[in-house]
Protein backbone atom coordinates (compact mmCIF):
# COMPACT_ATOMS: atom_id res chain seq x y z
CA UNK A 1 0.00 0.00 0.00
CA UNK A 2 1.17 3.49 -0.81
CA UNK A 3 -0.59 5.40 2.47
CA UNK A 4 0.53 5.33 5.59
CA UNK A 5 -1.74 5.14 8.47
CA UNK A 6 -2.20 6.21 11.94
CA UNK A 7 -1.83 2.22 12.69
CA UNK A 8 1.72 2.26 10.82
CA UNK A 9 4.84 1.26 12.35
CA UNK A 10 7.95 3.04 11.98
CA UNK A 11 9.31 0.91 9.52
CA UNK A 12 6.47 2.12 6.93
CA UNK A 13 7.00 5.54 7.80
CA UNK A 14 10.92 5.15 6.92
CA UNK A 15 10.07 3.22 3.58
CA UNK A 16 7.33 6.32 3.23
CA UNK A 17 10.35 9.24 3.67
CA UNK A 18 12.37 7.02 1.25
CA UNK A 19 9.74 6.38 -1.19
CA UNK A 20 9.26 10.70 -1.27
CA UNK A 21 13.39 11.21 -0.75
CA UNK A 22 13.40 8.91 -3.79
CA UNK A 23 10.42 11.23 -6.07
CA UNK A 24 12.06 14.36 -4.62
CA UNK A 25 15.76 13.35 -5.83
CA UNK A 26 14.25 12.64 -9.51
CA UNK A 27 12.56 16.16 -9.91
CA UNK A 28 15.78 17.82 -8.67
CA UNK A 29 17.87 15.59 -10.83
CA UNK A 30 15.83 16.74 -13.90
CA UNK A 31 15.56 20.83 -12.66
CA UNK A 32 19.22 21.15 -13.38
CA UNK A 33 20.64 18.82 -16.15
CA UNK A 34 24.00 18.84 -17.09
CA UNK A 35 23.80 20.38 -20.13
CA UNK A 36 27.01 19.84 -22.69
CA UNK A 37 29.43 21.77 -22.26
CA UNK A 38 29.44 20.54 -19.01
CA UNK A 39 29.82 24.07 -16.69
CA UNK A 40 31.52 24.26 -13.91
CA UNK A 41 28.98 25.89 -12.14
CA UNK A 42 25.96 23.47 -12.79
CA UNK A 43 28.39 20.71 -11.53
CA UNK A 44 28.31 22.87 -8.37
CA UNK A 45 25.11 23.48 -8.25
CA UNK A 46 24.14 19.79 -8.64
CA UNK A 47 26.96 18.75 -6.22
CA UNK A 48 24.93 20.31 -2.97
CA UNK A 49 21.96 19.99 -4.48
CA UNK A 50 21.82 16.33 -5.09
CA UNK A 51 24.20 15.25 -2.25
CA UNK A 52 22.71 12.94 0.68
CA UNK A 53 20.45 14.90 2.78
CA UNK A 54 16.93 13.82 4.38
CA UNK A 55 14.88 15.80 2.35
CA UNK A 56 12.90 16.67 5.47
CA UNK A 57 11.66 20.25 3.91
CA UNK A 58 10.65 18.59 0.47
CA UNK A 59 8.60 15.79 2.68
CA UNK A 60 7.25 18.24 4.94
CA UNK A 61 5.80 20.04 1.91
CA UNK A 62 4.38 16.98 0.30
CA UNK A 63 3.00 15.81 3.08
CA UNK A 64 1.25 18.85 3.90
CA UNK A 65 -0.03 19.03 0.44
CA UNK A 66 -1.19 15.68 0.74
CA UNK A 67 -3.01 16.48 3.98
CA UNK A 68 -5.18 19.53 2.58
CA UNK A 69 -6.48 16.65 -0.48
CA UNK A 70 -3.97 17.78 -2.99
CA UNK A 71 -1.60 15.38 -5.19
CA UNK A 72 2.01 14.66 -4.44
CA UNK A 73 3.04 15.42 -8.24
CA UNK A 74 0.97 19.01 -7.61
CA UNK A 75 3.69 20.06 -4.86
CA UNK A 76 6.91 18.70 -6.44
CA UNK A 77 8.17 22.38 -8.14
CA UNK A 78 7.68 23.32 -4.50
CA UNK A 79 9.03 20.90 -3.09
CA UNK A 80 12.54 20.78 -4.75
CA UNK A 81 12.36 25.20 -4.71
CA UNK A 82 12.44 24.64 -0.85
CA UNK A 83 15.00 21.70 -1.68
CA UNK A 84 17.09 24.49 -3.65
CA UNK A 85 16.92 27.42 -0.64
CA UNK A 86 17.92 24.95 1.97
CA UNK A 87 21.24 23.71 -0.30
CA UNK A 88 21.83 27.34 -1.04
CA UNK A 89 21.52 28.30 2.57
CA UNK A 90 23.95 24.89 3.16
CA UNK A 91 26.95 26.29 0.58
CA UNK A 92 26.94 29.80 2.37
CA UNK A 93 26.89 28.47 5.68
CA UNK A 94 30.03 26.41 5.22
CA UNK A 95 32.17 29.28 3.64
CA UNK A 96 35.14 30.66 5.37
CA UNK A 97 33.37 34.01 6.43
CA UNK A 98 30.51 32.21 7.86
CA UNK A 99 31.17 28.78 10.02
CA UNK A 100 34.28 27.41 8.12
CA UNK A 101 33.46 23.89 7.43
CA UNK A 102 35.35 21.40 4.95
CA UNK A 103 32.06 18.58 5.60
CA UNK A 104 28.79 18.72 4.65
CA UNK A 105 26.69 15.22 4.36
CA UNK A 106 29.52 13.44 4.36
CA UNK A 107 31.46 15.11 1.71
CA UNK A 108 33.80 18.07 1.33
CA UNK A 109 31.73 21.64 1.29
CA UNK A 110 31.08 22.87 -1.86
CA UNK A 111 33.94 25.77 -1.66
CA UNK A 112 36.73 23.14 -0.50
CA UNK A 113 35.79 21.71 -4.13
CA UNK A 114 35.12 24.41 -6.50
CA UNK A 115 36.57 27.26 -4.65
CA UNK A 116 34.92 30.06 -3.03
CA UNK A 117 33.68 31.76 -6.32
CA UNK A 118 32.28 29.44 -7.66
CA UNK A 119 30.26 28.21 -4.22
CA UNK A 120 29.13 31.66 -4.03
CA UNK A 121 27.39 31.37 -7.19
CA UNK A 122 26.23 28.17 -6.95
CA UNK A 123 24.25 29.46 -3.95
CA UNK A 124 22.61 32.19 -5.59
CA UNK A 125 21.83 30.50 -9.03
CA UNK A 126 20.33 27.98 -6.43
CA UNK A 127 17.80 30.88 -5.49
CA UNK A 128 17.69 31.96 -8.67
CA UNK A 129 16.90 28.46 -9.72
CA UNK A 130 14.52 27.74 -6.86
CA UNK A 131 12.11 30.88 -8.20
CA UNK A 132 12.25 29.93 -11.35
CA UNK A 133 11.11 26.48 -10.45
CA UNK A 134 7.88 27.59 -9.02
CA UNK A 135 7.29 30.45 -10.92
CA UNK A 136 7.25 28.27 -13.70
CA UNK A 137 5.39 25.51 -12.30
CA UNK A 138 2.12 24.48 -13.89
CA UNK A 139 0.90 22.34 -11.34
CA UNK A 140 -0.74 25.32 -9.05
CA UNK A 141 -3.03 28.57 -10.01
CA UNK A 142 -0.82 31.51 -10.83
CA UNK A 143 -2.58 32.76 -7.51
CA UNK A 144 -1.42 29.84 -5.05
CA UNK A 145 2.27 30.44 -7.33
CA UNK A 146 2.05 33.96 -6.13
CA UNK A 147 1.21 33.29 -2.35
CA UNK A 148 3.79 30.35 -2.36
CA UNK A 149 6.79 32.58 -3.76
CA UNK A 150 5.77 35.45 -0.83
CA UNK A 151 6.00 32.82 1.57
CA UNK A 152 9.43 31.39 0.36
CA UNK A 153 11.04 35.21 0.29
CA UNK A 154 10.01 35.61 3.79
CA UNK A 155 11.66 32.22 4.18
CA UNK A 156 14.91 33.48 3.09
CA UNK A 157 15.00 37.10 4.09
CA UNK A 158 15.11 39.34 6.81
CA UNK A 159 11.92 37.42 8.49
CA UNK A 160 14.16 34.10 8.33
CA UNK A 161 17.44 32.63 6.70
CA UNK A 162 19.01 35.78 6.79
CA UNK A 163 17.70 37.55 10.20
CA UNK A 164 18.79 34.08 11.71
CA UNK A 165 22.25 33.62 10.95
CA UNK A 166 23.02 37.83 11.19
CA UNK A 167 21.83 36.95 14.31
CA UNK A 168 23.84 34.65 14.96
CA UNK A 169 26.98 36.13 13.91
CA UNK A 170 26.45 39.04 15.81
CA UNK A 171 26.52 36.58 18.88
CA UNK A 172 29.25 34.87 18.42
CA UNK A 173 31.62 35.00 21.09
CA UNK A 174 28.83 35.95 23.38
CA UNK A 175 28.92 34.77 26.83
CA UNK A 176 25.65 34.11 27.72
CA UNK A 177 25.49 31.97 30.47
CA UNK A 178 25.36 34.13 33.49
CA UNK A 179 21.72 35.52 32.25
CA UNK A 180 20.06 32.51 31.26
CA UNK A 181 16.89 34.64 29.86
CA UNK A 182 18.80 36.77 27.50
CA UNK A 183 20.70 33.76 26.06
CA UNK A 184 17.01 31.56 25.99
CA UNK A 185 15.68 35.01 24.06
CA UNK A 186 18.47 35.31 21.18
CA UNK A 187 18.65 31.37 21.10
CA UNK A 188 15.14 31.49 19.70
CA UNK A 189 15.07 34.17 17.74
CA UNK A 190 18.12 32.08 15.70
CA UNK A 191 16.67 28.64 15.37
CA UNK A 192 12.79 30.58 14.67
CA UNK A 193 14.81 31.84 12.14
CA UNK A 194 17.53 29.84 10.58
CA UNK A 195 15.68 26.38 10.91
CA UNK A 196 11.89 26.79 11.47
CA UNK A 197 11.12 29.78 9.10
CA UNK A 198 12.22 27.14 6.38
CA UNK A 199 10.41 24.20 7.70
CA UNK A 200 7.53 26.54 8.01
CA UNK A 201 7.87 27.80 4.46
CA UNK A 202 7.72 24.00 3.69
CA UNK A 203 4.62 22.93 5.34
CA UNK A 204 2.79 26.17 4.59
CA UNK A 205 3.66 26.06 0.68
CA UNK A 206 2.12 22.26 0.87
CA UNK A 207 -0.87 23.41 2.35
CA UNK A 208 -1.37 26.58 -0.73
CA UNK A 209 -0.60 24.16 -3.80
CA UNK A 210 -2.78 21.62 -2.15
CA UNK A 211 -5.58 23.77 -2.17
CA UNK A 212 -6.19 23.61 1.95
CA UNK A 213 -8.03 26.54 3.74
CA UNK A 214 -6.40 29.51 5.42
CA UNK A 215 -7.17 28.17 8.94
CA UNK A 216 -5.72 24.56 7.84
CA UNK A 217 -2.80 26.40 6.51
CA UNK A 218 -1.97 28.41 9.88
CA UNK A 219 -2.33 25.21 11.53
CA UNK A 220 -0.13 23.72 9.38
CA UNK A 221 2.42 27.32 10.52
CA UNK A 222 1.99 26.47 13.45
CA UNK A 223 2.83 22.75 13.62
CA UNK A 224 6.14 23.34 11.64
CA UNK A 225 6.99 25.92 13.66
CA UNK A 226 7.23 23.79 16.65
CA UNK A 227 8.93 20.67 14.86
CA UNK A 228 11.55 23.57 13.79
CA UNK A 229 12.47 24.16 17.06
CA UNK A 230 12.24 20.71 18.41
CA UNK A 231 14.53 20.22 15.64
CA UNK A 232 17.56 22.91 17.09
CA UNK A 233 16.71 21.87 20.66
CA UNK A 234 17.52 18.21 20.09
CA UNK A 235 20.29 18.64 17.55
CA UNK A 236 22.03 20.27 21.15
CA UNK A 237 20.95 17.80 23.34
CA UNK A 238 22.16 15.34 20.62
CA UNK A 239 26.02 17.39 20.32
CA UNK A 240 26.23 17.70 24.21
CA UNK A 241 25.47 13.54 24.52
CA UNK A 242 27.82 12.96 21.54
CA UNK A 243 30.37 15.37 22.68
CA UNK A 244 30.83 13.50 26.42
CA UNK A 245 30.99 10.07 24.75
CA UNK A 246 33.45 10.66 22.31
CA UNK A 247 35.38 13.11 23.93
CA UNK A 248 38.53 14.81 21.86
CA UNK A 249 36.60 13.16 18.96
CA UNK A 250 35.28 14.98 16.05
CA UNK A 251 32.32 16.43 18.27
CA UNK A 252 32.03 19.18 20.38
CA UNK A 253 33.28 21.50 18.13
CA UNK A 254 30.74 23.88 19.03
CA UNK A 255 31.24 23.89 22.81
CA UNK A 256 34.77 24.67 22.21
CA UNK A 257 33.54 27.43 20.27
CA UNK A 258 31.40 28.70 23.12
CA UNK A 259 28.63 28.39 20.62
CA UNK A 260 25.36 29.11 22.80
CA UNK A 261 22.71 25.64 23.09
CA UNK A 262 19.99 24.96 25.05
CA UNK A 263 21.80 22.46 27.29
CA UNK A 264 23.91 25.27 27.93
CA UNK A 265 21.34 27.97 28.84
CA UNK A 266 18.69 25.29 30.67
CA UNK A 267 20.62 21.92 31.04
CA UNK A 268 20.67 18.73 29.26
CA UNK A 269 17.02 17.15 30.71
CA UNK A 270 14.98 20.61 30.85
CA UNK A 271 15.73 20.44 27.08
CA UNK A 272 14.66 17.51 26.92
CA UNK A 273 11.43 17.78 28.79
CA UNK A 274 11.43 20.91 25.99
CA UNK A 275 11.73 18.79 23.14
CA UNK A 276 8.95 16.86 24.40
CA UNK A 277 6.74 19.87 24.98
CA UNK A 278 7.20 21.16 21.37
CA UNK A 279 6.18 17.67 20.00
CA UNK A 280 3.06 17.68 21.77
CA UNK A 281 2.29 21.30 20.94
CA UNK A 282 2.91 20.12 17.37
CA UNK A 283 0.60 17.30 17.53
CA UNK A 284 -2.24 19.73 18.99
CA UNK A 285 -1.79 21.91 15.94
CA UNK A 286 -2.46 18.89 13.90
CA UNK A 287 -5.95 17.67 16.08
CA UNK A 288 -8.82 17.22 13.55
CA UNK A 289 -7.33 16.28 10.29
CA UNK A 290 -8.23 12.79 8.73
CA UNK A 291 -6.35 10.74 10.63
CA UNK A 292 -4.51 8.71 8.32
CA UNK A 293 -3.40 11.88 5.71
CA UNK A 294 -2.10 13.47 8.98
CA UNK A 295 0.15 10.34 10.22
CA UNK A 296 3.37 11.08 8.08
CA UNK A 297 3.39 14.49 9.87
CA UNK A 298 3.02 13.11 13.22
CA UNK A 299 5.87 10.36 12.64
CA UNK A 300 7.60 12.96 11.31
CA UNK A 301 7.26 14.98 15.10
CA UNK A 302 8.28 11.83 16.49
CA UNK A 303 11.43 11.35 14.57
CA UNK A 304 13.32 14.39 15.00
CA UNK A 305 12.57 14.24 18.90
CA UNK A 306 13.40 10.23 18.66
CA UNK A 307 16.59 10.97 16.27
CA UNK A 308 20.20 9.79 17.65
CA UNK A 309 22.58 11.33 15.55
C1 LIG B 1 19.92 33.51 1.45
C2 LIG B 1 19.54 31.04 1.25
C3 LIG B 1 20.19 32.16 1.96
C4 LIG B 1 20.99 31.93 3.06
C5 LIG B 1 21.80 32.96 3.73
C6 LIG B 1 23.80 31.18 5.38
C7 LIG B 1 22.44 31.62 5.74
C8 LIG B 1 21.86 32.87 5.21
C9 LIG B 1 21.69 30.92 6.59
C10 LIG B 1 22.11 29.65 7.20
C11 LIG B 1 20.95 28.78 7.32
C12 LIG B 1 21.31 27.45 7.92
C13 LIG B 1 22.47 26.69 7.42
C14 LIG B 1 20.52 26.99 8.89
C15 LIG B 1 20.71 25.71 9.53
C16 LIG B 1 19.56 24.86 9.13
C17 LIG B 1 19.70 23.44 9.43
C18 LIG B 1 18.97 22.90 10.58
C19 LIG B 1 20.47 22.64 8.64
C20 LIG B 1 20.54 21.19 8.73
O1 LIG B 1 19.37 20.69 8.16
P1 LIG B 1 19.14 19.13 7.90
O2 LIG B 1 19.52 18.37 9.12
O3 LIG B 1 20.23 18.87 6.79
O4 LIG B 1 17.75 18.96 7.39
P2 LIG B 1 20.20 17.84 5.56
O5 LIG B 1 21.65 17.70 5.17
O6 LIG B 1 19.61 16.53 6.01
O7 LIG B 1 19.39 18.49 4.49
Amino acid sequence: SHTLTAESNETEFMSYMLRKSKSVNKALDEAVPLCEPVLKIREAMRYTLLSDGKRVRPMLCLAACELVGGQESTAMPAACAIEMLHASSLIQDDLPCMDDDNLRRGKPTNHKVFGEGIAVLAADALIALAVKQIATSSTSSPEKVLRAILEMAKAVGTEGLVAGQAADLAGEGMSLEENDDVGLKHLEFIHIHKTAAMLEAAAVIGGITGGGSDEEIERLRCYARCIGLMFQVVDDVLDVTKSSEELGKTAGKDLIAGKLTYPKVMGVEKSREYAERLNREAREHLQGFDSDKVAPLLFLADYIVNRQN
